[in-house]
């Protein structure tokens, strides 16, 4: 199911990000039963200029058995800021973790690469069934490790933050990426439901990593520049970083 559109921003990004867009798409279709996640219509595809450079985003969204809502989107900032952000949340009713993923590429090159698999309770550990599985994926030593913000606090211990500075670590950093993405879709398909009190429990865990990421101002920056605060705002909490059972509609948005 790799992108055959030639339309897809994707061709005009830099190579790591069209790879890991690819892979993504790859790695879904592989494992999970995707079904339509219906984004409005006008918010698949999103131009803005307000002060800046012209910000066109393109967004991807399914859902499955699993997960409510499995999201990418790219995004170009003018002609020299790329980014992927890649989300897959879980219907609360399974104890799986939280797969996030981010790339930042500039002119010169690749700033900003960052994959977890963070967990949803308030010890912050993995199933050992994750641990495990990752504990196993080749270990790669990258030459730039970046230092993570204040509000990172929902990463796990496999999180991986860097600067790839060689073709060769932007190959790792996609293999890892790969590989963390692969033993998800493998263990979440054989989750089975938790209890009334566990799912109040994930319910709790989702909104505070979706208040987390929503602190990141670095990506509340790059929109309001093109959007505006308010479509910033509305954005960062239905699109990127909804609460599980926050029922607000997207469509609100225009
Ligand atoms: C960093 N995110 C950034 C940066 C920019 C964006 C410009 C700074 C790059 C740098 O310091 O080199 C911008 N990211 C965006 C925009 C979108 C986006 C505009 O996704 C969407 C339209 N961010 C995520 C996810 C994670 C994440 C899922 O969306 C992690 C799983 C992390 N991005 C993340 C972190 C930083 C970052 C930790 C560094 C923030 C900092 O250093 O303060």
């Amino acid at each position: 199911m790799s992108d055959q559109n030639p339309e897809s921003i994707r061709h005009r990004q830099q190579l790591l990000i069209r790879q890991l867009a690819d892979e993504i798409e790859q790695v879904w279709a592989k494992y999970l039963e995707l079904s339509p996640y219906y984004l409005p219509a006008d918010l698949g595809y999103v131009e803005g200029k307000l002060e800046g450079e012209k910000l066109i985003i393109e967004n991807r969204c399914y859902q499955t058995p699993q997960f409510r809502k499995l999201h990418l989107e790219l995004a170009q900032v003018g002609s020299n800021l790329d980014i992927l952000h890649c989300v897959m949340f879980p219907r609360p009713e399974y104890a799986l973790p939280m797969f996030g993923a981010d790339i930042v590429g500039g002119k010169n090159g690749i700033s900003a690469a960052i994959a977890d698999l963070s967990p949803l309770n308030e010890q912050r550990v993995l199933p050992d069934t994750y641990s495990q599985a990752l504990a196993a994926l080749p270990q790669r030593e990258f030459s730039q490790p970046r230092d993570l913000p204040d509000w990172a606090d929902i990463f796990s211990d496999f999180c991986f933050f860097v600067r790839p500075g060689t073709p060769q670590e932007e190959a790792w950093f996609l293999e890892r990426v790969t590989g963390f993405l692969t033993v998800h879709c493998q263990l979440a398909v054989q989750a089975q439901p938790v209890t009334a009190q566990e799912k109040a429990e994930i319910v709790a865990a989702q909104d505070y990593y979706c208040d987390k990421q929503q602190q990141n101002d670095k990506t509340r920056r790059v929109l309001e520049k093109a959007f505006g605060n308010e479509w910033a705002e509305r954005y960062m909490t239905t699109v990127l970083f909804d609460s599980p059972e926050a029922n607000i509609e997207p469509a609100s948005l225009s």
